[in-house]
């Protein structure tokens, strides 16, 4: 089905590709996005674009990500627009390379994290009516399609036991319930399909696994993800 989509693509682009192959990197806070993707960092054929989080705690000085967390209900419609901004250029982004991965995505940031700022009231309806009027807009445009989705699945216990872990300042004040209720949305939406329809194809990893036999699960998927170059 994936290699059919791909032929698709060069097929409409009369041989060319119109764009690279694009695969999200999604999972919850602390499933391991970040070793996901230094894994594939060495490939020559992959352009591996991480988070643009240096970005949200550095926007001319200010520290949106810190903000956010400090204060949801004030600031989440600022963070969220800067979000969406600093994705969608990521989407943007060419590449010399025919796959790109990408850390996380428009619709991580719009199914997952603004979801979560709307069911728990922090983020008001005609805030949120503007970020989907933007995300609808922005997400009808070629450049942010995407092929493939790598979902690492973690339980929350082992997102949050990481968290607490690698010890990120603007995370100081993250509660286990955040971590829970941002699980069950990802588990909506990338695992049981009930919350937004899913055009990319997902391939589930299990992201609980420890650093040192994770590599192997890596590589199980490797083919699905690297062996689409035409
Ligand atoms: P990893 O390598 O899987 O541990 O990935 P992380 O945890 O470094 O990256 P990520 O994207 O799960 O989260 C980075 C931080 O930014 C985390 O504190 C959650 C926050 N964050 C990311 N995207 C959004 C968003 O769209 N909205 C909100 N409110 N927070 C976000």
């Amino acid at each position: 089905k994936i290699i059919s989509k791909m032929a698709q693509t060069v097929a409409s682009s009369g041989g060319d590709l119109a764009r690279p192959f694009t695969v999200a990197v999604e999972g919850n806070v602390g499933s391991g996005k970040t070793t996901f993707l230094q894994h594939f960092n060495k490939n020559q054929n992959v352009a591996v674009l991480a988070e643009p989080i240096d970005m949200w705690r550095n926007c001319s000085s200010y520290n949106l990500l810190e903000l956010m967390y400090q204060d949801p209900k004030k600031w989440s419609f600022t963070f969220q627009s800067y979000v969406q901004l600093t994705m969608l250029r990521q989407h943007q982004r060419k590449t010399r390379q025919p796959i790109k991965l990408m850390e996380r995505s428009l619709y991580s940031a719009r199914y997952c994290f603004v979801e979560k700022l709307c069911r728990d009231g922090l983020m008001a309806k005609p805030s949120m009516e503007v970020i989907d009027q933007w995300f609808n807009y922005v997400t009808k445009l070629e450049d942010t399609q995407l092929d493939l989705i790598v979902y690492l699945r973690t339980s929350p216990e082992v997102a949050f036991e990481r968290i607490l872990k690698r010890n990120r300042s603007e995370e100081r004040t993250v509660a286990f319930e955040y971590i829970r209720d941002l699980h069950d949305i990802h588990e909506a939406w990338l695992y049981n399909k009930t919350l937004h329809k899913c055009k990319a194809p997902v391939i589930v990893l299990n992201a609980d696994l420890d650093q040192s036999v994770i590599e192997e699960e890596y590589m199980k998927f490797e083919p699905h993800i690297l062996n689409k170059i035409p």
